[in-house]
C-alpha cells in the first residue's frame, strides 16, 4: 500500500459560532496570523495547554475553566504535496481518530464528515488532489452541537446533567461526560494518525484473524479473513498467503478479486501448538502469523502482521448442585479463578495514554496478582498496545462494547448503523488476541431496564440481543458473547446471584459494613467496591493552594459523586462507621491514612470472601482498578499518577496463589487454605486466637494439605473458645509456613473497628539477613511505611501480630524503613 504520513505539526483556530470566522477556515486565505500550532496527532486541550491557553484540566479546578473547548468548533489545517502517483490512481485519506464531529475539506470542497470516535473515518479523495500545494482542513466540534436538537430524556433517566451533553447519542467515551470518578472533559481534536493512501488494483481494508483450539488441546485452527476492495473494472488475479513465522508453517490460496467490496477467506490446521495461559497458570505462547496478499505480477502489495496464541475457553455454565448455574471461566480445561478489577480510561485526554502508560498499568496489575481485567462499557475500545500487553502477560481481558448506564437509541436508523460499522470495525480490530476471551454488550443496561417502570420504550434491546450477536456470528464466532453485564438469562433478574456474573453493589455506597460481603456467594462477582483516598501525591497535586483541605471547594471537584444518589455524606461513612472518626476534621495526611486503611480492609474482604469460595464463586473482580484524573476519593488501587494507592497492597496480598481465610460461621471458625497453583502445596499451618495485648489463649499447629487449584477447609474450632476470650479485644488468626518460612497469613476481626479494646502498640524495625524485621508485643494494626505510592516497599498497610516477627524483603544498603503510622485506635 502506497502511503505518506500527514501527522506532526498542523495549525489551528477556533471559532465559537459568532466569532472567530468559522467559514472562512477552510479558505486558501485566511488570516495567517489568528493560527496556532498544534500536534497531530493529539488534542485541542494538550495544544491550547502548551500555549499557555488554558492550565492542565486534571489540576484544580481548571477542567471547570476549560468547559468553553467543548463549546467551540475547532479548524485543524495544514498542506501537503500529493506525490505524482497518487494523482492518478484511487486515493483516500484517513483519520485513525477524529473526535468528534468533523467535516474534512480539500481545497475548500467539502470531501466527507464523520460522527463516531470509535471508527477510523476513509474519504475517498479521487481525482480532487492538485499537484503542488493542497490544502486540508478538518473542522470538528465536540459533539455537543450536532446533538443539540436531539431528544434526551426519555433514554437517560434521572439525571440532569444529560439534558445538556445528551451523550447517549455520541459515539465516544461515555465517562467523558462526567462519572462518579470522573468530571466532565469532552475532548475534541484529531487523535489518531492521518494519511494519504492509494491503490491502483486492490486495496486491503483489514486483515482479521481468529483462532481455535479443539477440546482435546492439540489441534489449533488459524482462520484469517481479507477485506478487499478490488479497485479495477475486471475481476483480477491474485493470491492471499498466511505464514507462522515461528514455524515457517504457510498458507496460499489463489483469488480472483471482483470489482468492489468482498472478503477472501484462509484457513490452516495448525497441530500441536504451544498453548497460551493466563499469568499464573502457565506460559504466554504466542505466534506471529504474516499474511500478505500479491497481484497477478507476483507483487506483494499488501503485508502485515499479527499475534495469536491458541488457548480454549470455556464458560462453563453448568446446573449447580445448590440451585442456579456456575459461571467458571475454564481455559485450556482447566478452571481458573478470575483475580482483577475494571479498567477505564487511563486518561480523561486519550490522546495522552500511550505504551508506556498500559505497561505501567499492567505491571502493577501482575505486582497485584491480577489474572484478569474487565474494560468496562463506559469507557473505551483501548488500543492494540493494552491488548498486546495483555497477550503478553497474560492478562484475560472481558470487553464490553461501549455502552453504560442509559437506554441508546437505536431505533433511529443513522445511528444505529454507525454503531453497527463501530462495532464491526472493532471487533476485527481485536479478533486475534489470545487475551480477549469475553465479548459483553454493555455495563449494566440490562439491570437498569429490568428496574424501569413499566411501559417505557426500551429501543436498544435489539442491539445487543440481536445486532451485535449477529455481526459476532459473522466476524468473531469465536468467543462467548453475553448482552449486558451482570446479566442472567431465562428472563432472570440480571443481578441474580446464581446465575451470570454478578455487581454485588448492595455494599459500597449508602452501607458500607463490608462484613455482609462474608455472606455474599455470587457465582462471578464483576463489580463491587469500597471509597478510599488515592495517593497522597494524587491527593495534594489536584488541590491548589489555598484548598489544600478536605472538602475543599477544589476537593469537592474531585472527589467521588456517589453522595448524587445516597443520603448525605455516605461516602464518608467508610471512615465514620468503621473508625468513628470525622474525616472532615482530618488533615490530607490522616484522611489518606485512615480512608486507606479501611478501603484496603473492604477490598480484602471482598476477594478473601469470594476466593474462599472457589468455584462455587469463580471470581473477585472490584470496582475498580484505575483512575482517569487525579481524584481526592475514588475505589482505585493505582491512581493517576500510577502511584499504588493505600489499598494497593492489602489487595495484593489478598490475590496471592497461595493465601488463608479465616471465617465464622454461627458456633465454628474455620480457616480456609487457598493454592492456585497447578501443584498441590503443603506446609504447617498456625491457627488459634490471640488478643489485642499479646496473648495467645489458643494456639494450635497442623500439618496441612492445600489440594491444587482449590479452596480447602484445613481447621475449624468452636467459636465458643473466642467467645470467651472476647470478640472485642481479640483477634482469630491463621498462618501458614513451609520450612520455617512465613507464605501467608489472614485473621478475622468481628466488630466494626472502633468497637474494639485497643491498646497501643510500639513497633520495633530491625535488619535481619536482606529483611527488614518488624515486631511488636501487642498487635499493631495497618502499619504505614509509605503514603506517597511510588516507594517500592515491598509491603505496607501490613500488621504486626504479638511476639511474631513480620518480614519484608530489604536490601542491606537501603536505610531500614521508617514508620509512617500505625491504625490502633487509642
Ligand atoms: C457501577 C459502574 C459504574 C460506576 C460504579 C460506581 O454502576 O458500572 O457505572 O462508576 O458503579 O459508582
Amino acid at each position: 500500500m502506497n502511503r505518506i504520513d500527514l501527522n506532526g505539526q498542523w495549525k489551528l483556530r477556533w471559532a465559537d459560532g459568532t466569532r472567530g470566522g468559522l467559514a472562512h477556515h477552510r479558505l486558501k486565505d485566511t488570516d495567517e496570523d489568528k493560527w496556532i500550532s498544534a500536534e497531530v496527532p493529539g488534542e485541542v486541550h494538550l495544544d491550547l495547554m502548551k500555549h499557555g491557553l488554558i492550565e492542565d484540566p486534571a489540576i484544580g479546578t481548571n477542567a471547570l475553566a476549560a468547559r468553553w473547548v467543548e463549546e467551540c468548533f475547532w479548524s485543524y489545517r495544514r498542506t501537503f504535496v500529493a506525490p505524482q502517483a497518487a494523482l492518478n490512481q484511487t486515493t483516500w485519506l484517513i483519520f485513525e481518530g477524529l473526535d468528534y464531529n468533523a467535516k474534512i475539506y480539500l481545497n475548500e470542497e467539502c470531501v466527507g464528515t464523520h460522527e463516531n470516535f470509535f471508527l477510523p473515518c476513509r474519504v475517498n479523495v479521487t481525482g480532487k488532489l492538485r499537484s503542488g500545494e493542497n490544502i486540508l482542513v478538518v473542522q470538528l466540534e465536540s459533539g455537543l452541537f450536532g446533538v443539540a436538537e436531539k431528544p434526551v430524556s426519555d433514554y437517560y433517566h434521572g439525571r440532569e446533567d444529560g439534558l445538556l451533553h445528551k451523550r447517549i447519542w455520541l459515539r465516544k467515551p461515555q465517562s467523558s461526560f462526567s462519572w462518579d470518578w470522573s468530571t466532565r472533559l469532552l475532548n475534541v481534536g484529531i487523535y489518531k494518525p492521518v494519511y494519504l493512501e492509494w491503490a491502483s488494483e486492490v486495496r486491503v481494508d483489514d486483515v482479521v484473524v481468529t483462532t481455535e483450539l479443539d477440546s482435546n488441546f492439540h489441534n489449533g485452527r488459524i482462520a484469517s479473513k481479507f477485506n478487499v476492495e478490488g479497485l479495477t473494472k475486471e475481476p483480477c488475479r491474485g493470491q492471499i498467503a498466511m505464514q507462522v513465522i515461528e514455524t515457517g508453517q504457510t498458507k496460499y490460496k489463489d483469488v480472483t478479486i471482483l470489482p468492489g467490496f468482498q472478503m477472501l477467506e484462509l484457513a490452516e490446521e495448525f497441530l500441536n501448538p504451544r498453548l497460551w495461559w493466563p499469568a499464573g497458570h502457565g506460559q504466554q505462547s504466542l505466534y506471529t502469523v504474516r499474511l500478505t496478499l500479491s497481484n497477478s505480477r507476483g507483487q506483494v502489495i499488501f503485508k502485515r502482521e499479527k499475534k495469536i496464541g491458541f488457548r480454549h475457553i470455556r464458560i462453563n455454565q453448568d446446573p449447580h448442585p445448590n440451585g442456579g448455574n456456575y459461571f467458571i471461566i475454564e481455559v485450556n480445561g482447566r478452571r481458573i479463578f478470575v483475580k482483577g478489577a475494571n479498567f477505564v480510561p487511563a486518561d480523561m485526554i486519550i490522546a495522552r495514554i500511550n505504551r508506556e502508560r498500559y505497561r505501567t498499568l499492567i505491571d502493577r496489575a501482575l505486582e497485584a496478582n491480577f489474572n484478569f481485567l474487565r474494560v468496562w462499557g463506559g469507557g473505551l475500545y483501548e488500543s492494540d498496545d493494552f491488548y498486546e500487553l495483555c497477550d503478553e502477560y497474560g492478562i484475560m481481558v472481558w470487553q464490553e462494547f461501549i455502552f453504560a448506564c442509559a437506554n441508546y437509541p437505536t431505533t433511529d436508523e443513522k445511528f444505529l448503523k454507525n454503531v453497527k460499522a463501530e462495532v464491526t470495525y472493532q471487533v476485527r480490530r481485536l479478533a486475534n488476541h489470545a487475551s480477549l476471551v469475553v465479548w459483553c454488550g454493555n455495563n449494566e443496561i440490562e439491570w437498569l431496564t429490568w428496574n424501569l417502570a413499566e411501559g417505557l420504550i426500551h429501543p436498544d434491546h435489539a442491539l445487543f440481543h440481536l445486532h451485535i450477536p449477529r455481526i459476532l456470528k459473522e466476524e468473531d464466532p469465536t468467543r462467548y458473547y453475553q448482552a449486558s453485564s451482570p446479566i442472567s438469562g431465562n428472563n432472570e433478574y440480571p443481578n441474580s446471584d446464581t446465575l451470570g456474573d454478578q455487581h454485588p453493589w448492595s455494599i459500597g455506597f449508602d452501607n458500607v459494613d463490608f462484613r455482609e460481603y462474608r455472606n455474599m456467594a455470587p457465582r462471578f462477582p464483576n463489580e463491587g467496591g469500597i471509597l478510599g483516598p488515592t495517593s497522597i501525591e494524587a491527593m495534594q497535586s489536584c488541590l491548589p493552594q489555598g484548598q489544600k483541605f478536605v472538602n475543599s471547594f477544589a476537593w469537592q471537584i474531585h472527589d467521588n459523586g456517589v453522595e448524587q444518589w445516597f443520603a448525605k455524606s455516605a461516602p464518608d461513612r467508610v471512615i465514620t462507621e468503621w473508625l468513628n472518626r470525622n474525616p472532615r476534621e482530618m488533615s490530607i495526611e490522616e484522611f489518606t491514612y485512615y480512608g486507606g486503611l479501611v478501603q484496603g480492609e473492604g477490598l480484602r474482604e471482598y476477594i478473601d470472601n469470594f476466593r474462599r469460595r472457589m468455584f462455587d464463586t469463580s471470581s473477585a473482580v472490584f470496582w475498580m482498578y484505575n483512575d482517569c484524573w487525579p481524584a481526592t476519593r475514588s475505589w482505585t488501587i493505582v491512581d493517576y499518577y500510577l502511584n499504588r494507592t493505600p489499598s494497593f497492597y492489602p489487595v495484593r496480598r489478598a490475590f496471592a496463589p497461595i493465601s488463608v481465610v479465616v471465617v465464622r460461621a454461627q458456633d465454628e471458625v474455620s480457616v480456609y487454605g487457598i493454592n492456585d497453583s497447578a501443584k498441590d502445596w503443603s506446609g504447617t499451618l498456625r491457627y488459634g486466637i490471640f488478643t489485642l495485648r499479646g496473648e495467645y489463649p489458643f494456639d494450635q499447629y497442623a500439618t496441612v494439605e492445600l489440594k491444587s487449584n482449590s479452596s480447602t477447609c484445613i481447621a475449624t474450632f468452636s467459636a465458643q473458645l473466642w467467645d470467651k476470650v472476647g470478640v472485642q479485644n481479640s483477634l482469630a488468626f491463621a498462618s501458614i509456613s513451609q520450612g520455617g518460612t512465613e507464605i501467608a497469613r489472614n485473621r478475622l476481626i468481628l466488630p466494626l473497628y472502633h468497637e474494639l479494646s485497643w491498646v497501643s502498640a510500639q513497633v520495633e524495625v530491625t535488619r535481619q539477613d536482606g529483611h527488614a524485621v518488624f515486631s511488636s508485643h501487642n498487635f499493631a494494626w495497618g502499619v504505614c511505611l509509605d503514603l506517597t505510592g511510588k516507594e517500592d516497599c515491598g509491603d505496607n498497610f501490613f500488621d504486626v501480630w504479638p511476639a511474631v516477627a513480620y518480614k519484608i524483603p530489604w536490601a542491606d544498603d537501603r536505610p531500614l524503613p521508617s514508620i509512617v503510622r500505625v491504625g490502633n485506635l487509642v
